[in-house]
C-alpha cells in the first residue's frame, strides 16, 4: 500500500469528497491547494501545502519522499482559454515534471468524459480510450494532460492512470448523471485500484459508478481492479421527476456541448 500520497486540489469539491476516504492506517497524505485547506482532522495523519499546481518549485518540494500523487487540482469546468492553458495544461505539466525531479513513480490525474464529449451518444458503450474529441476549452485541457502523461510514461518511466471521471458527487441531480455519476465511495474504490494496481504503466479509464443506464466501458477499469458498488438508478425518480428532466443527451459531454467554447458553464 502506498504510505505517501500528495493530493492536489485537496480543498476542492472532489477532493474534500475523497480526502476522508483515502485515509488509511500507516498512510501519510500531503494536502495541496492554493485555496486554504481545512487542517487536519483528529487522528488524521496529514499535512497541509499551500501552493499553486503551477509552482513547479512548491510542487517538488512537496513531492519530496511521495509515493504517489493524485492531481485533482485545476479548473473544473469550462473557463477563458488563457486560464485552461495556465491552470489545466500547465499544471499538468508541473505536477508530472515535479513527480519525475523528485522520483516520485506514479501520477494519478483526474481527467474528464469532457476530454471526448462531442462523440455522438448512439446507444452503443463508449469503449477504453476512446479518441479525444473535447466539448469545450475545459475538455482541451483534460485531453492535453492526458497527452502530457503518456510522454512522462513513454519518456520517463512513470506510472501515469488518467481517470475519466463522469460526474463525481454526493448524488446525481441531472438526467444525464444517472449514467454518468461516480459515488464518493467509487471514487475513492478508484482512486485506490490506480494507486495499489502494480506497475499500471499508462491507463486511460472511464470513472463512473456502475449505473443501470451507464453509458461507459470499465472493462480496463475493473482490471486496473476497481470493484464499483453503487449505481445512480437508486436516485432516479427523484432525477427523472427534477426540473432538469429531458436535458440534452446528445452527446457524451451533455450540456458541454451547447454553450460558448469559454462561457462559465
Ligand atoms: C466535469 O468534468 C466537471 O469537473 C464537473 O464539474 C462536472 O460538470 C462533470 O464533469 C459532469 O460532466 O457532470
Amino acid at each position: 500500500m502506498p504510505e505517501r500520497i500528495v493530493l492536489t486540489g485537496a480543498a476542492g469539491s472532489m477532493g474534500r469528497l475523497m480526502r476522508p476516504r483515502l485515509a488509511r492506517p500507516g498512510r501519510s497524505l500531503r494536502l495541496v491547494d492554493i485555496a486554504p485547506i481545512p487542517p487536519a482532522e483528529p487522528g488524521e495523519d496529514a499535512d497541509a501545502v499551500q501552493a499553486s499546481v503551477t509552482d513547479l518549485a512548491a510542487m517538488q518540494k512537496a513531492f519530496e519522499g511521495a509515493d504517489a500523487v493524485v492531481h485533482l487540482g485545476g479548473l473544473s469546468t469550462e473557463g477563458p482559454w488563457e486560464q485552461m492553458v495556465r491552470t489545466n495544461i500547465h499544471g499538468s505539466y508541473v505536477v508530472l515534471e515535479a513527480a519525475r525531479r523528485s522520483g516520485s513513480p506514479r501520477v494519478i490525474l483526474a481527467s474528464s468524459s469532457h476530454a471526448v464529449g462531442f462523440h455522438p451518444r448512439d446507444g452503443s458503450e463508449a469503449p477504453d480510450y476512446l479518441f479525444p474529441r473535447p466539448d469545450t476549452f475545459y475538455g482541451v485541457s483534460k485531453a492535453a494532460g492526458e497527452a502530457l502523461g503518456s510522454l512522462y510514461h513513454d519518456r520517463y518511466g512513470l506510472d501515469v492512470v488518467c481517470l475519466r471521471i463522469g460526474s463525481c458527487r454526493e448524488k446525481p441531480s441531472l438526467p444525464r448523471q444517472l449514467a454518468t455519476w461516480l459515488s464518493p465511495d467509487d471514487g475513492a474504490r478508484l482512486l485506490e485500484a490506480a494507486l495499489t494496481a502494480p506497475s499500471p504503466g499508462f491507463r486511460v479509464v472511464w470513472g463512473v459508478s456502475a449505473n443501470t443506464r451507464g453509458w461507459f466501458a470499465l472493462d480496463e477499469a475493473r482490471k486496473l481492479g476497481y470493484q464499483p458498488q453503487d449505481d445512480a438508478e437508486q436516485f432516479a425518480a427523484d432525477v427523472e421527476d427534477g426540473p432538469a428532466a429531458g436535458l440534452d443527451d446528445t452527446y457524451l459531454g451533455g450540456t458541454f456541448c451547447s454553450p460558448e467554447l469559454d462561457a462559465e458553464i
